[in-house]
């Protein structure tokens, strides 16, 4: 289940994360890429040591009534499930019993998309539940970077690979998307998270 291309002078060692290759079969990449065409994508402008940057990927964000999330200081209002996004949480509750009521969609246009590394410890999700990712499109490595000791994994997320990050990675570890400037085609991801329903309501 857990194939990694580890740093060449590292020794093989215990992912924070479980990868399940080829999660999804071609019909639902196919279904879901379809579908994605149509979303709301934006690249919200956020502050950056007093500068103001567009997010290096575009982003849409879905979800049930009332779960908004916070993004750069930002509250980001929830889209209403569309029907193979719903099919798709529905096939993630049959698979690993957990009901995921959000989830975030980045587009990397090409390998100047990225994301840095950081961790999703957002006071809005529901504490000690995983978040689930799921991979569409080009391939790009996935690097993971433990918080005090530095130590380093990256692997290769591929057209419909998921990975199921536990609660605990997000405090001991970094996770981000590095810019790899050779990639021409298109990524998505999805992030599945569970949100408190009402943390952000009286913001709005
Ligand atoms: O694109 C990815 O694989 C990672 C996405 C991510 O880290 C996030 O949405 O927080």
């Amino acid at each position: 289940m857990q194939q990694a291309d580890l740093f060449a002078d590292k020794a093989p060692q215990q992912l924070p994360f479980t990868h399940i290759a080829n999660y999804l079969n071609l019909k639902q990449r196919q279904l879901l890429l379809a579908e994605a065409e149509t979303y709301p994508f934006s690249q919200p402008i956020v502050t950056v040591y007093g500068k103001q940057h567009p997010i290096p990927r575009q982003q849409v964000w879905f979800a049930d009534t009332g779960c908004h999330i916070k993004f750069s200081h930002t509250l980001i209002a929830a889209q209403t499930w569309r029907p193979m996004l719903t099919k798709l949480r529905q096939k993630l509750l049959a698979d690993f019993e957990v009901d995921f009521n959000g989830v975030l969609v980045n587009q990397y246009r090409n390998g100047l998309d990225q994301m840095g590394m950081h961790c999703d410890d957002e006071p809005e999700i529901v504490p000690q539940t995983p978040i689930v990712s799921i991979s569409l499109g080009a391939s790009r490595d996935f690097v993971v970077q433990h918080k005090q000791t530095k130590q380093r994994h990256m692997m290769s997320l591929n057209d419909g690979d998921l990975v199921l990050m536990p609660a605990r990675m997000q405090q001991t570890w970094l996770h981000g998307i590095p810019k790899r400037s050779k990639v021409m085609q298109m990524r998505l991801n999805y992030t599945f998270r569970q949100i408190i329903a009402g943390y952000h309501q009286d913001s709005f």
